[in-house]
């Protein structure tokens, strides 16, 4: 298990982060996330290999996000 950082961008309110966290929440070995708006960051407990996974299903739901160092 590791912490993975995104930058997630193209959120605006409160149904963007609700959104953005049902679907890192919904990809496969992801414990846990939470999602900041101000920041425009998330942090996921999980498995490093699901990165991809994360990007994937969060520009399905029309976001992009990137993998930050913190
Ligand atoms: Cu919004």
């Amino acid at each position: 298990m590791e912490t993975i950082n995104f930058r997630i961008q193209g959120m605006s309110c409160g149904h963007c982060v609700a959104s953005v966290k049902q679907a890192i929440q919904s990809v496969q070995g992801v414990d846990s996330v939470t999602v900041d708006l101000a920041s425009g960051s998330a942090k996921v407990q999980g498995e490093a290999a699901i990165v991809e996974e994360i990007k994937k299903a969060v520009q399905e739901q029309g976001y992009s996000a990137s993998q930050t160092e913190e």
